[in-house]
């Protein structure tokens, strides 16, 4: 058996690396009986939706589905709340993966009335900010065409800031930055560099409102549709990942960052407790705007994840 993986990124990334120590794991387990092949960014066709497609129809049963998923499930949405979830990245993820969260009834059927499973949760590092200019208040992004993954609840949190979030394609990133048709913009640091987006940006600010977190997703007839062997190889396979994936994305981001350093001269900025209350202020009412927009399976879902961050030791307030 052969499972195509899609990724939204391309080689060099965290969802790349993530998938290499998948494929390595499940063809391990399975003696080489399951083989996986990975589709990066770019070889299964241009805008992401035609990956969601190709996951829903099941011509790739198993990929990523992050920021633009929300066309698709809307309720994934949740993940890009800002001041959400607990400031520790592994936290987040063990959250994220609990049984408690990606098994309720309120998960499964965001998913399952697509037709589609959610199988894991990846956080890929905190969402950092670029810009021309320093960014420490939400006056300082006033008016600021900064470009935001395809979804409603990401326009509505930067318009919250005082921005003017605009959609921009991923692949046509780097030269709409270049040109000034993008003033800003967000993504975890590995993106930054893998992209080469910092080179056409000249401040990095870091209000550690966000992380950018990625659905798994399966088709749902697929996943069905396996033998008891193959579904346990893929949960343990996936159980493992939790704490390997949260290994991947703290090294890349780390060792990216210094690859910016040392390649460039962009400003790096930390804001300050003070700063990043104005911010969280300001995003607080779009937990509302969430609600108001995916409806009550979205309230469940976003109950879930706040019971356990009251829980954790680590608040995000
Ligand atoms: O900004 C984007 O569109 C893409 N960025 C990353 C880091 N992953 C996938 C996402 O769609």
């Amino acid at each position: 058996d052969t499972w195509r993986f899609g990724l939204e990124e391309t080689e060099g990334s965290v969802q790349y690396g993530y998938a290499e120590e998948f494929k390595k794991l499940i063809e391990e387990k399975s003696d080489g009986d399951i083989q996986v092949e990975l589709l990066p960014y770019g070889s299964w066709g241009s805008s992401y939706s035609a990956l969601y497609d190709a996951i829903q129809n099941g011509a790739i049963p198993i990929g990523f589905g992050s920021g633009f998923l929300g066309g698709t499930v809307p309720e994934s949405q949740l993940m890009s709340l800002n001041f959400v979830m607990p400031n520790d990245q592994l936290e987040t993820a063990k959250i994220l993966n609990s049984d408690d969260f990606l098994q309720s009834d309120a998960w499964q059927e965001s998913f399952r009335e697509r037709g589609l499973v959610p199988l894991a949760t990846l956080p890929e590092g905190y969402q950092v900010w670029t810009a021309n200019k320093e960014i420490r208040t939400p006056e300082d992004m006033q008016g600021l065409q900064i470009r935001v993954m395809d979804n409603s609840l990401l326009r509505a949190t930067y318009e919250a800031y005082g921005a003017s979030p605009i959609t921009i394609a991923y692949g046509e990133l780097y030269s709409a930055l270049q040109q000034g048709q993008a003033e800003g913009n967000i993504q975890p640091v590995f993106a930054h560099e893998n992209m080469g987006f910092y080179e056409v940006q000249d401040y990095m600010i870091f209000a550690d409102q966000s992380q950018f977190i990625a659905n798994l997703i399966g088709n749902e007839e697929w996943y069905e549709g396996l033998s008891d062997e193959e579904q346990q190889i893929l949960t343990s396979t996936l159980d493992e990942m939790v704490q390997k994936g949260h290994d991947i994305q703290t090294q890349f981001n780390s060792e990216r960052l210094e690859t910016i350093k040392e390649k460039s001269d962009i400003n790096i900025i930390h804001l300050n407790e003070e700063e990043r209350a104005a911010f969280r202020e300001l995003a607080k009412p779009v937990r509302q705007t969430y609600v108001d927009m995916v409806g009550e399976r979205g309230q469940e879902a976003l109950d879930i994840v706040l019971k356990h961050v009251g829980q954790s030791s680590d608040k995000a307030e």
